[in-house]
C-alpha cells in the first residue's frame, strides 16, 4: 500500500515537471521571438515586415545597418542657374541668423530645387486652424485661398477646430488634400480661446498628429493666402517675423516684462518678434513647444498672471531659448495696413481686416 502510494506520487510529480518543463519551453521560444521583433525595431524604427526588397536574410540583425534601409537613390537631371559664393542673391534683407537658420524671403532660394527634394519625400503636411465662435465665418475664405496657393501639388489636410461643425462649409477640394473638422471647446474670453489653442495642438501632436503627419503648418484664420507659400517654409521647428516688428530695437519688442511671469525675457535679450499666428514644424517640435507655452500659461494662471499679448508671449520665450531651423519673413504673414514696404516683394499671407469687438464678442 505504502509502496503503491509513492508510485502514484511519483509518476504524478513527473507529469508536474513535465508539465512545468513545457510551459518553461513555450515561455523561453516567445521571449525570444518578442525580443527578435523589438530589437530590430528599436534598431531600424521599422518593423521586419517593411525591410526594402534585396535584403539578404541571411545577414544577422546586429550587421544591419541603418542605410540598409534606404530606398535605391535615383539621379534626375535639373537645369538652373548656379549659385555664387561671392554674390548673395539678396543684400537688402537678413538671409541667415547668428545660429544658421535661414530666413525665408523670396529671391533667396530656387522652390524647383527645394520641391524636388521634398517630393522625393512623400510628405504629408497638415494646416491647423482654430474658428470658434463668430471666426468661422473666415473658414471658406480661408480654405478657398489656401486651396489656390498653399502647397499645391503636395499632400495636405486642414484641420479645423470648431465648436460650431455645423458651421464650416462643404468644399471640394484638389486631389490629395482633405478638410477634417473637429469638435473644439470654447471660452467666454477670446483671450482664453486664443490662449487654449496650445493645449489642443498640444494633445492633438502627442496622440493623433504622430504618425499622420510629417510637418504641422499652426495659423490663425483670419487671414488669406494671396500668393505662393510652398516646402520653403517647412523645417523641423519654424516662427514668423512679426510684420510690425521686424526692424525695431530689442527694447521695442513688446515682450512680456513682468518678471514674476513664465513669459519674461528680460531688456538685453530676444533675437527677433514673432508672431503668434504662424508657427509649426516636425510633430516631435511641436509638441514640445505647445506644451512648454500651455505649461507656462498654467503656471501663470495660478499666479493670477496673464501675459501682455497671450500665447504670442509664450511663444516668444520658448524660440529665445530652443531657436526656430528656419524662421519666415513678413511675406508669410503680413497686414496690409502697415502699407508695402519696398523689400517686400511678396505678400503670401494677409490678415483679412475684422472689426474686433464685434468678432470677439
Ligand atoms: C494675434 C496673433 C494670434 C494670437 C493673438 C494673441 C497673429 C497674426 N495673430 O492675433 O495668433 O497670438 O495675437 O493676442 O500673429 N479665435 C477664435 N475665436 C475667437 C477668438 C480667437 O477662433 O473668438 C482664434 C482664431 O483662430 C484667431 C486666433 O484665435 O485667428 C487669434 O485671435 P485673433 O486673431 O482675434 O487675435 P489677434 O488678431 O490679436
Amino acid at each position: 500500500m505504502t509502496l503503491s502510494v509513492s508510485r502514484t506520487d511519483d509518476r504524478g510529480l513527473g507529469k508536474r515537471c513535465c508539465c512545468l518543463l513545457n510551459v518553461l519551453l513555450l515561455l523561453l521560444v516567445l521571449c525570444s521571438f518578442w525580443f527578435c521583433i523589438r530589437s530590430d525595431r528599436w534598431r531600424h524604427g521599422i518593423p521586419p515586415s517593411c525591410r526594402p526588397q534585396g535584403t539578404t536574410t541571411n545577414l544577422s540583425i546586429a550587421s544591419l545597418s541603418p542605410r540598409d534601409h534606404y530606398k535605391n537613390v535615383t539621379s534626375q537631371r535639373m537645369l538652373y542657374e548656379k549659385p555664387d559664393a561671392l554674390k548673395p542673391p539678396r543684400t537688402d534683407i537678413l538671409m541667415m541668423t547668428p545660429w544658421f537658420a535661414p530666413i525665408v524671403w523670396n529671391g533667396t532660394y530656387n522652390i524647383d530645387v527645394l520641391t524636388a527634394q521634398f517630393q522625393q519625400r512623400d510628405l504629408r503636411i497638415c494646416l491647423t486652424v482654430f474658428a470658434i465662435k463668430k471666426y468661422t465665418v473666415f473658414v471658406q475664405t480661408f480654405i478657398e485661398t489656401a486651396e489656390k496657393y498653399f502647397m499645391v501639388g503636395h499632400k495636405v489636410t486642414y484641420y479645423v477646430f470648431t465648436d460650431h461643425v455645423s458651421n464650416i462649409p462643404i468644399m471640394e477640394l484638389a486631389e490629395g488634400r482633405r478638410l477634417m473638422v473637429l469638435r473644439a471647446p470654447t471660452y467666454q474670453r477670446w483671450q482664453d480661446v486664443s490662449m487654449r489653442r496650445m493645449e489642443i495642438l498640444r494633445d492633438y501632436s502627442r496622440q493623433r498628429f504622430t504618425d499622420a503627419v510629417d510637418y504641422l503648418v499652426c495659423v490663425d484664420v483670419d487671414m488669406r493666402f494671396n500668393d505662393e507659400v510652398g516646402v520653403e517654409i517647412l523645417s523641423d521647428l519654424f516662427g514668423t517675423l512679426h510684420p510690425g516688428m521686424y526692424g525695431v530695437p530689442r527694447k521695442i519688442y513688446t515682450y512680456e516684462r513682468n518678471p514674476q511671469s513664465e513669459a519674461f525675457i528680460p531688456l538685453d535679450e530676444g533675437d527677433f518678434y514673432y508672431a503668434g499666428g504662424y508657427f509649426g514644424g516636425n510633430v516631435e517640435e511641436v509638441y514640445k513647444l505647445t506644451s512648454f507655452c500651455h505649461n507656462a500659461m498654467m503656471a501663470d494662471k495660478a499666479k493670477n498672471i496673464e501675459a501682455i499679448w497671450h500665447d504670442e508671449s509664450y511663444l516668444n520665450k520658448y524660440f529665445l531659448y530652443h531657436k526656430p531651423t528656419k524662421i519666415l519673413s513678413p511675406e508669410y504673414l503680413w497686414d496690409d495696413s502697415f502699407g508695402i514696404p519696398k523689400f517686400l516683394k511678396r505678400r503670401r499671407f494677409v490678415t483679412v481686416p475684422k472689426k474686433h469687438n464685434e468678432i470677439r464678442n
